[in-house]
């Protein structure tokens, strides 16, 4: 048995680019020969992010049905288990991106109760630039995801601008001065995991780091649940068999497409979409994350293909029952558009229940 790991958390709101950047800073890790491994949060099992952190070659455990706040034990038994696996030096970890208090409730009473166990990082949180844009400058915003995510800042040690490859010199230069402005006293890093760019500079700035002392004092729990019940959650497995081969990227497209179309007939706005297609031939992940915003679609099928096996999950703000609606007409436009034969194996939706975090640290 080596050294005890240190635990890297990455945070932030839905979309914001958790899991591709815990991906690209496994890799850089792994090029230095670091050993690592990854742990993935949600609140139900079926999770886009696990299956791609492990095709990815990543060891990934889940901690699934509760937020690693009110299933601390849930994470611990998730690190033994990465312990005992792999012997991780580093071990990433990402909570569900409508999650705050982490700091409290996670990040200090792991300092304290595995203090023998694991070290803990500078806890980063991850902004995604269409969503500061949306969120500062957008209308009909709904409050609670301008709560969740001015939280989550205000607890952040580190705060990571994701996504820069999407942005001008010009644009990054506002976002940042906008930011810096509103929170001078936190350390600011720029990065594209999709490029590369400032990753290697997050990476040794954390490797260096310690949990400071911007952890939340006092949050108004009622108000934190209300926030977050706001959202529909809905996770869905499903295969598709297609007599005639498809196209497997473009249907993959205009599933992403439909959904997002419907949530917006319903009159909702999305946390983040995100679709997983697996066939033999290769997979894809497919998401969109800010309303309005385009259709970010990764990897590729070689060939037509005639099966495709979908992992849906989208957070939305809008009902349940509104998305299960969603998805069953999504799928039917595909068997009536595409001939397809449609298995919706796994369907789970529901409004994440109120916060109640194993422990807090909060003085
Ligand atoms: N252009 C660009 N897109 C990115 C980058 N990082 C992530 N994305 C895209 O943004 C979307 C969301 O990324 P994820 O890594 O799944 O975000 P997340 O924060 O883990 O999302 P949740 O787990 O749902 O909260 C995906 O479609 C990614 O491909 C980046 O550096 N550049
Ligand atoms: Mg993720």
């Amino acid at each position: 048995m080596g050294q005890t790991p240190w635990l890297f958390f990455v945070g932030g709101f839905l979309g914001a680019g958790k899991t591709t950047a815990i991906n690209g800073l496994s890799k850089l890790l792994a090029q230095k020969g670091t050993k690592v491994a990854a742990i993935t949060n949600d609140q139900a099992a079926g999770l886009v992010d696990t299956f791609f952190l492990s095709g990815e070659g990543i060891p990934a455990e889940e901690v699934a049905g509760s937020c690693f706040c009110c299933n601390f034990d849930g994470l611990t038994e998730a690190i033994d288990h990465s312990v005992q696996k792999v012997e991780p030096e580093i071990i990433l970890a990402e909570p569900v991106g409508s999650c705050t208090d982490i700091v409290a409730t996670v990040i200090r009473p792991m300092q304290h109760l595995m203090r023998d166990k694991v070290s803990v990082f500078g806890y980063s949180v991850l902004v995604e630039p269409d969503r500061w844009k949306e969120l500062r400058q957008g209308e009909d915003v709904p409050w609670s995801m301008k709560f969740l995510f001015d939280k989550q800042i205000e607890e952040a040690d580190i705060v990571v601008i994701t996504k820069i490859d999407t942005l001008t010199h010009e644009e990054l230069t506002k976002i940042r001065s906008d930011f810096e402005s509103r929170y001078p006293h936190v350390k600011v890093f720029p990065v594209s995991a999709r490029t590369g760019s400032g990753m290697e500079e997050w990476l040794n700035f954390v490797q260096n780091s310690v949990p400071g002392d911007r952890w939340l004092k006092e949050i108004d729990y009622q108000k934190y649940a209300e926030a977050e019940a706001e959202m529909g959650w809905l996770n869905a497995q499903a295969t598709l068999k297609f007599p005639i081969p498809v196209d497997g990227k473009a249907v993959t497209g205009k599933i992403v497409e439909e959904i997002r179309n419907e949530v917006a007939r319903r009159g909702g706005r999305v946390g983040h979409l995100k679709l997983l297609a697996v066939a033999r031939t290769g997979s894809i992940k497919a998401g969109i994350t800010v309303s309005g915003e385009h259709l970010e679609v990764d990897g590729t099928f070689t060939g037509p293909l005639s099966e495709l096996q979908l992992t849906v999950n989208i957070r939305a703000a809008v009902s349940p029952g509104d998305l299960s609606e969603t998805v069953n007409s999504t799928l039917t436009l595909i068997k009536n558009s595409d001939n397809a034969e449609v298995d919706l194996s796994y369907v789970n939706t529901f409004r994440p229940s109120p916060p109640n975090p194993t422990h807090r640290y909060s003085t």
